[in-house]
């Protein structure tokens, strides 16, 4: 096989370990004691996983481990959509399994939890592996996002753990597919299988975190990748000095990714989306903020600019949301009716006498080009798929109309040209950045270790990630104590509870203490491309948000969190631009 420079280069890079997993197998031993509690909906949680349910934390430590070297048969699969980093969970499974006992096997499940379903899969061994390590993508075995829930699902995933003779199947997923894991743990024991489920956070959303789980993997990466984007728009239009740039970045639902970038790049808005639901900010208060802001800058004939949009953003304008909900259920009842109109105008009538007054409103209100977006086909969670709805062309339209009513009052007179991009598939397979490379593979011995220990329905841990990678701590957490129940498709299900930005959070208070500024004076960072080799401060920080979050920064001086300028230079540089600022409402108020 043909592999890039930078490929072979990366096979021969040895991801860190947390010193523990170092040590001699049989010498670490899990630790923890104390129940634990679900986030909310105790009661009714303990009912549905009575086997599963309250189980302690627990953390590798030195100690005694005598079953770590029994001959294991383990599945692997990995679901959702794609992370960086996501090859290496399972190189550290592998190396994990082998290292406890060479004639164990790992096997990998084919296109996602369906190979599960359907007895699809591949035995992994050395030279597959080994083609794999610390690259990017999940083609090793494919992924898919399947959901196991349904009792024939439910009984063929328990007859392949039964025919294959698994003693483990770790899932690699976000909430919904660490769900998963938890009923599929609970549905084993009931059915008195041997076979242990173990989770590993994975999404680049960066919405899979909580006290325990510091990050989920990808996020590092993709955002990363992201910034390197986003800092070249900026220089270019810097440079050019004729655009403006509205960039859509993936994240289902939360802004996280968004934010991050904004903190790696300093652009002059960056909308975030759980702020926007806070305000209860209408599309027509969102669009007058970056009109002032594209009005001031404007007025410094600086008639160009760079804005950071949320992907999941619709979902958090509140007559949006209503609208999408409406929609939602519409579609999981009527669908058979909708499909069979014959074009969007009867469709729109359809809409117009089924759903409520306000919503059908709204809808009327959208671009024919957008409003068709909400209708196409939900996802397998009956939602709408907003990486589909192109929010970045529906704010440029919105802003145009606005600019030419202010323009036409005599309160704009700058000139307006736009562009629109989204970057989303372009990060979620790049090559892993060391920190996920790291990460990942500890995450994946973890897995091991957890399942050498005998644990089940719990979530692979490596925690304190702002310390250097052999500072780690490796441990499990239950899958049950993330959880509460939720309302999806008309009834209570138990969930994986998604971790939004917290608008009191410090990731997000580092961002609104500056983006005043940066909304006028242009400030851009430009962060440049990942890089695997060199000193420390350019290839081994992790993000802004894992370092403000965890309150002990690395020596990044490229990357160096907005927050962390000396209070009085920050003060000053605003002091400077007060009486431009003071005339800028910005898109966040
Ligand atoms: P996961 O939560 O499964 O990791 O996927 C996240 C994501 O990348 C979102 O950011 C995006 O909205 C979605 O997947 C896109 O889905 P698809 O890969 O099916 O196009």
């Amino acid at each position: 096989m043909k592999v890039s420079a930078l490929q072979q280069n990366r096979y021969g890079y040895k991801p860190k370990l947390p010193r523990i997993l170092s040590e001699k197998l049989e010498t670490i031993a899990a630790t923890g004691s104390g129940a634990t509690k679900s986030v909310a909906d105790q009661e009714e949680l303990k009912a549905l996983f009575s086997n599963t349910y309250g189980k302690p934390v627990v953390t590798f430590t030195k100690g005694k481990n005598p079953g770590v070297k029994k001959q294991l048969r383990v599945g692997v699969i990995l679901s959702g959509g794609q992370a960086p980093g996501g090859h290496n969970v399972i190189a550290g499974l592998y190396d994990g399994i082998k290292k406890g006992n060479p004639d164990s096997k790992l096997f990998g499940f084919l296109g996602g939890p369906s190979g599960l379903i359907e007895a699809s899969y591949a035995e992994i061994k050395d030279k597959r592996i080994d083609e794999y390590r610390n690259t990017g993508g999940f083609d090793i075995i494919g992924s898919g996002r399947t959901k196991i829930e349904t009792d024939e699902q439910i009984a063929a995933s328990i007859n392949t753990a039964k025919k294959m003779k698994l003693d483990a199947i770790v899932i690699i997923g976000g909430d919904d597919s660490n769900t998963n894991a938890a009923l599929l743990a609970e549905h084993f024991l009931n059915a008195g299988l041997k076979t242990q489920v173990i989770g590993v956070p994975k999404t680049i959303d960066g919405d899979l975190k909580n006290n325990m789980i510091e990050t989920s993997f990808g996020f590092d990466t993709a955002t990363k990748t992201y910034a390197e984007l986003i800092g070249n728009i900026e220089r270019d239009a810097n440079s050019a000095k004729k655009y403006w740039h509205f960039i859509k970045l993936m994240g289902r639902s939360a802004s996280h990714i968004a934010l991050e970038c904004a903190l790696q790049t300093q652009p002059n808005i960056c909308l975030i989306s759980e702020e926007i639901e806070a305000k209860k900010m209408t599309l027509r208060q969102i669009t007058d903020g970056i009109c002032s802001v594209i009005a001031a800058r404007a007025e410094n004939n600086e008639n160009f600019g760079v804005i950071l949009i949320p992907e999941g953003l619709v979902e958090f304008v509140p007559e949006m949301k209503v609208l999408i909900a409406e929609l939602n259920d519409l579609m999981a009842v009527k669908a058979e009716e909708f499909n069979a109109l014959e074009d969007f105008a009867a469709q729109s009538r359809w809409l117009h006498a089924n759903l409520s007054r306000a919503s059908a409103e709204t809808f009327a209100t959208l671009p024919e080009e957008i409003a068709k977006q909400f209708l196409m086909d939900r996802d397998p969670h009956g939602n709408v798929q907003v990486s589909r709805i192109e929010t970045e062309k529906l704010l440029i339209s919105l802003v145009s109309s606005k600019l030419k009513e202010m323009a036409k009052a005599g309160k704009y007179k700058g000139k307006f040209s736009s562009y629109n991009h989204f970057f989303g598939y372009e990060g979620r397979c790049a090559f892993p950045s060391n920190f996920d490379a790291d990460y990942c593979y500890s995450l994946g011995f973890t897995a091991f270790m957890l399942i050498a220990s005998g644990f089940t329905g719990y979530l692979s841990s490596v925690r304190n990630l702002t310390a250097p990678a052999k500072e780690w701590i490796a441990g499990g957490v239950p899958l049950t104590m993330m959880m509460n129940m939720e309302q999806r498709h008309g009834s209570k299900k138990p969930v994986i509870k998604k971790a939004l930005v917290e608008l009191d959070g410090k990731p997000f208070k580092a961002f609104a203490k500056n983006r005043e500024t940066w909304a006028v004076k242009t400030s851009y960072l430009y962060p440049g491309a990942i890089q695997y080799a060199g000193p420390d401060e350019v290839c081994n920080q992790p993000t802004q948000t894992l370092i403000l979050e965890k309150g002990k920064s690395g020596t990044g001086a490229g990357r160096k969190p907005a927050a962390a300028k000396p209070a009085a230079a920050a003060a000053s540089a605003a002091a400077g631009k007060k009486n431009v600022t003071k005339r800028v409402k910005r898109a966040g108020k």
